[in-house]
Parts: structure tokens; sequence; C-alpha cells
């Protein structure tokens, strides 16, 4: 049975989501990843991790990745990060699923911008605000690294099976749009990729500052293969 099928139903649910997303909007070709990287199990301090990564470059984006990970019995996590080219000032779109047994307990999803100022353009902003309103029971508080994420970032904890759709709509039509903008948005002048640049960086340095991601890959790889995998496959900047 693939990790895939192992996974809570709405990891599942959202990883063939995504996958049919991208599949209908984008020309798909393989993103080389490092080998060692595809397929990872490990086992220290008796926590058991398994990985699995699918990666793809599509344009305008330069690396597509969906991860899904189980921990032990008890924790699957899914995480995807859509990362355009640097000639493309276009949002980064992050999504991450944690949970179990006892139900998901965190469900985010995000256009995340990329400028200085730190604001989606017109087109994204004026589109996600118009969007119909959606309420949770339990939305979450974001950490103080989490400064990266715009307005319209969806942070909760879901309560019923009616949120947990309701998150799959609210992010698969995040991630419809951006796919189709995508593909209409023009590259910038050279003078501004540098800052599109920046903007990616620093939503790198800030993801990698998420103690729980890194706490659970060192305890089953060391603190030496966690700090490359969230430098070299999660969050990597050209
Ligand atoms: C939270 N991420 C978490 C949590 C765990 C992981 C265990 C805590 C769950 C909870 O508080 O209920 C673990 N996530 C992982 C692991 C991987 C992973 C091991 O992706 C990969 C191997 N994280 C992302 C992306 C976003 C993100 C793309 O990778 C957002 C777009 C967000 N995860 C995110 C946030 C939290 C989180 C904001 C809450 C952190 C906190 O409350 O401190």
């Amino acid at each position: 049975m693939s990790l895939r099928q192992q996974q809570h139903p709405l990891i599942q649910e959202w990883a063939n989501r995504i996958e049919a997303i991208w599949t209908q909007y984008l020309v798909l070709s393989d993103y080389p990843l490092p080998s060692e990287f595809g397929h990872v199990e490990g086992r220290l301090e008796g926590e058991f991790l398994v990985i699995e990564n699918v990666c793809y470059q599509a344009p305008p984006f330069r690396k597509l990745h969906l991860e899904l990970a189980k921990v032990g019995t008890g924790l699957d996590i899914l995480h995807c990060v859509m990362f355009p080219d640097p000639q493309y000032d276009l949002p980064l779109f992050g999504t991450d699923l944690v949970g179990g047994r006892g139900g998901i307990s965190a469900a985010i999803a995000d256009l995340s911008p990329v400028t200085a100022e730190g604001k989606l353009s017109p087109a994204y902003h004026d589109h996600l605000s118009g969007l119909s309103k959606v309420q949770f029971a339990e939305p979450r508080q974001l950490p103080a690294w989490g400064n990266i994420f715009s307005e319209f970032c969806l942070f909760i904890r879901p309560q019923t099976p009616q949120e947990e759709a309701q998150f799959l709509d609210r992010v698969s039509a995040y991630l419809s749009w951006h796919c189709q903008q995508a593909l209409t948005t023009q590259p910038v002048p050279e003078s501004e990729m540098d800052g599109v640049l920046g903007g990616q960086r620093r939503y790198c340095q800030q993801q990698q500052q998420n103690d729980k991601t890194r706490r659970i890959l060192e305890k089953a790889f060391g603190t030496h293969w966690a700090e490359r995998y969230m430098t070299t496959v999660l969050f990597d900047c050209p």
C-alpha cells in the first residue's frame, strides 16, 4: 500500500486535488530532486518517519513540491509549496496539513506575497477579497515567523467533516485561480528580479524557523540532515 493510502483521508484528498489541479492547468515535467530525497525513511530516538516527495517544474514555476510524511503511526503530514521562477512577481502558494487519528490539528494554506511591501498584486487582492466569506469554529494563531503570510491565509483546526470539506473547497479555489493567473502573468523587468528573489528568500528563511517541523526531522534523521533537508528540499532559494 502506498504511503498516500495510509494517510488521513483529508490529506489523501488534498494531495489528489493538488495534483489534479496542477495537471489541469500546467505543463509538468520532472524536477531533478537529489535522488536520496525521493523516498526517505529514518529512525532515531525511536521515532519512525517515512517521507515521499513528488516534485515537478512547470512554467512559470521553477519548482512544485508535494511532500507526504508519516511519523510513527499517529502523525500524518502534507506539505506543498509552489516556487515561481524569479522573473515572475507571483506569490508563493503554500499549504500544510498536520494530523492523525485524533483528526487534523493544523490546516493551513496561503498565497504569500514576495514583494518588498509585503502586498499581493491588485489582481490577487481583488480576487481573494471577492470570495464569499468562510467561517471556521477554531481559527488558529500564527506563530511570530508567520509574518510572511497574507491577510488571506487560512489557518484552522477543522472541527467537522463539513469544515474539512469547506477548507478543501476554499484552498482548491486559491490553487486553481493561482495556476490560471500565473499563466497570464508577464515577467518583470530585469531590474525587479532581485526584489522578487529577496522576497522568496525571506519566505524560506522564515519557514526554516518552524521548530515544529525541524524537531520532527531532527528526531528521525539528526540535526545535520534536518538542516540540509529544510534548506535544500523544503525551502531552497536560487
Ligand atoms: C505546524 N508543522 C506544524 C506542526 C507540525 C509540522 C508537527 C504542528 C502541528 C500543530 O501545531 O497542530 C510538521 N510540517 C511538519 C513536517 C513537515 C511539514 C515534519 O511540512 C515536512 C516534513 N508549514 C509548511 C508550509 C506552511 C507551514 C508550506 O511546510 C504554510 C504554508 C505552516 N505548519 C505551518 C504553521 C504551523 C505548522 C504555520 C503552526 C506552527 C505553530 O503553531 O508554531
